[in-house]
């Protein structure tokens, strides 16, 4: 069937949609080397993104006054995004596409490319595309160009080859909030007893290649329809009674499935995934002499599961496979042996071990992340702004640090019932040591170390560099241990495994930092992790108060496929018990002195290993 066009009146954007151009904004206007303005885009794109409200509905209440006085956007940027909001189209930002016609958000997705870059590459080669880019690399033509060279050049084709490695998947981050939306318009429609977004997003799977919804209603007409009428579709690929599928506005297409309430959970099983978990469950079914597919578990032809997952499993005669867990990586031995462990859960984050403010690159103040950190129902934060070698983000030095945790105490002289936990978050040199002398680490509740640069070294460099920085008796966290971004930078290169046993010897906790293009430690790490008994933090390594939810959604999914339960993770306990995991009598002498309350007993190694399950 050919696609249907739809042409609908114009659909009001969405915040995400006006960041992306603000973004877009600022990149050209670097382009041009005009000065400040570029960070104020920068700055108002952010602030749009932590807007809890869609800025159309704020512009249809209070029109440009209401944008003008949102915080961080002011005056001459508010009014271009009610232009923006008003006629879909950005006047100032059109007249830039129309004079250097460049694909410039794609272009500097890639590592290393700024727009400078993009500038001397379109001017000299015309190039104005990925395409383009990937060509006048294999062509050979980069590396004459002026701050080029074959360096550069072999540089940008890595990064090519890593974006079309996730090409068409976008990061699960981002996609969630929108299945959200999509799951709570499908459960106001009439009749409609369950909708779910299933599929890898169910699965949290780090980057969702399409999205797949499965809904049990009588009135499959209703649900069909109310789905291509969604206010984020843009296109209709196909139309059947009781399928759907559709583009939507960020790009992704999404499945409908509608299903009678009967059969939902064996649908839901089904469409949930991974391919792999249901080849696995239905060759289980087969040996027991049933049959099973997305309308039910079957013998013969009598359906004996189906109207819930929780059923189906129990048929089979497994324990419950959470979602996280489906990707046949022993989950169903597990399930059949009664050895499914209890995941950590999504509410179950006490502190936050990550957090930058606006002493360097963050945007907020401590206090506003403890408002915002509280309003989550968390008890404890760490700050841990950035360290002097990072120039570009303010880094702080010895003295600005202690100042810092200066501040910090007198700030917790007046909370009640929360704490906030000096840190910082020091960069490890490229031969291992630290930016930061030892005499103040010492002074710091939270030290976490991490790599910022030389991310190219061998396995063999890289590695020693992690451990001895690892060894420093002062390092409480390894914060982003491998340093990569989804689809844009390579991980450290590491022996991981080597990086693993030396975070149990040294009592070094791993994190996995919940950053939607980070998620690092990835879940195929974490479970590794997991099973040699190291301990982790589950941190947000928030910028501004609205990344704070990131480290109980993406994180905790991550340390769910990691099959990781609350013992494993640090900050899920009270902060008196995650400082003594942090400090715990680790690395024997020359070691700093303790200065959390503990007993005696509670010194030995033994203890700040995460229990087995
Ligand atoms: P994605 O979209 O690439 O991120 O990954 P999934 O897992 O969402 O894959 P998708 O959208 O192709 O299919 C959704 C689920 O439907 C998938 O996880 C399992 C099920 N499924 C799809 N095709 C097959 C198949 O050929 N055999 C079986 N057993 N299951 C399938
Ligand atoms: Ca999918
Ligand atoms: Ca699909
Ligand atoms: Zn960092």
């Amino acid at each position: 069937m050919p696609p249907a066009r739809r042409q609908p009146a114009r659909r009001p954007l969405s915040n995400a949609e006006v960041a992306r151009a603000l973004r877009e904004m600022a990149l050209f206007l670097e382009m041009r080397d005009v000065p400040f303005k570029p960070r104020a885009y920068e700055k108002a794109a952010l602030a749009v993104e932590a807007l809890d409200r869609p800025l159309h509905e704020i512009a249809a209440e209070r029109g440009l006054a209401g944008v003008e006085e949102l915080p961080g956007i002011g005056r001459g940027i508010g009014r271009r995004i009610h232009e923006l909001l008003e006629t879909g189209r950005m006047e100032d930002l059109e007249a830039l596409r129309r004079e250097t016609p460049v694909d410039i958000v794609g272009l500097t997705s890639i590592e290393g490319l700024g727009p400078k870059g993009v500038r001397v590459l379109y001017e000299a080669l015309g190039v104005r595309t990925l395409e383009d880019l990937e060509r006048a690399c294999r062509e050979g033509r980069v590396r004459s160009l002026p701050h080029f060279g074959e360096r550069s050049e072999r540089k940008i084709l890595r990064g090519l080859e890593l974006l079309a490695g996730t090409a068409g998947r976008q990061l699960l981050g981002l996609v969630l909030p929108v299945a959200r939306a999509i799951e709570a318009r499908l459960r106001e429609v009439p009749g409609v007893e369950r909708a779910d977004a299933a599929g890898s997003l169910r699965r949290r799977r780090e980057t969702v290649g399409d999205l797949d919804f499965v809904v049990a209603a009588r009135d499959f007409e209703a649900v069909a329809r109310a789905f291509v009428e969604l206010p984020d579709v843009v296109h209709v690929h196909a139309r059947g009674e009781t399928k759907a599928m559709v583009r939507l506005a960020n790009g992704l297409d999404a499945d409908l499935r509608v299903v009678e309430p009967e059969c939902h959970g064996a649908a839901l099983c089904y469409f949930t995934g991974s391919k792999a978990h249901n080849v696995a469950l239905r060759r289980l079914a087969q040996r027991q002499g049933l049959k099973l597919n997305e309308y039910g578990l079957f013998r013969g032809e009598k359906r004996i599961a189906g109207r819930t997952e929780e059923e189906v499993y129990e048929a089979l005669g497994l324990a419950f496979i959470p979602p996280e867990l489906r990707e046949d990586r022993g989950e169903i031995e597990a399930a059949l042996e009664g050895r499914i462990p209890e995941l950590i859960g999504y509410g179950e984050l006490r502190g936050d071990l990550q957090i930058q403010t606006d002493w360097t690159d963050g945007s907020a103040s401590i206090e506003e992340m403890v408002e915002a950190a509280r309003a989550l129902g968390l008890s404890y934060i760490a700050i841990t702004d950035h360290t002097r070698d990072l120039a570009m983000t303010g880094g702080s030095d010895e003295a600005r640090l202690l100042e810092q945790a200066e501040a910090i105490r007198k700030l917790n002289a007046r909370l009640r019932g929360f704490r906030v936990l000096s840190g910082a978050e020091v960069n490890i040199r490229p031969d291992g040591s630290l930016d930061i002398a030892d005499e103040v680490l010492a002074r710091l509740d939270v030290v976490g170390a991490a790599i910022h640069g030389s991310f190219r070294q061998s396995r063999e460099v890289a590695t020693r560099r992690v451990l001895r920085a690892m060894e420093n008796p002062h390092v409480d966290i390894l914060f982003h241990p491998t340093a990569r971004s989804i689809g844009r930078r390579e991980p450290v290169d590491l022996d991981i495994d080597a990086v693993i046993a030396a975070a149990v010897r040294t009592g070094t906790v791993l994190e996995i930092d919940a950053m939607p293009d980070r998620l690092d430690l990835k879940d195929e790490y974490v479970r590794r992790a997991v099973e040699a008994g190291c301990l982790l933090a589950v941190d947000s390594d928030a910028h501004q108060p609205s990344h704070l939810a990131y480290a109980g959604e993406l994180g905790i999914a991550v340390a769910r496929r990691g099959w990781a339960t609350r013992a494993h993770v640090v900050n899920a306990q009270s902060v008196e018990r995650c400082l003594a995991l942090l400090k715990d009598g680790r690395k024997g002498p020359g070691g700093r002195p303790r200065r959390t309350g503990r007993s005696a007993g509670s010194t030995s190694r033994g203890r700040r290993r995460a229990g087995r399950h």
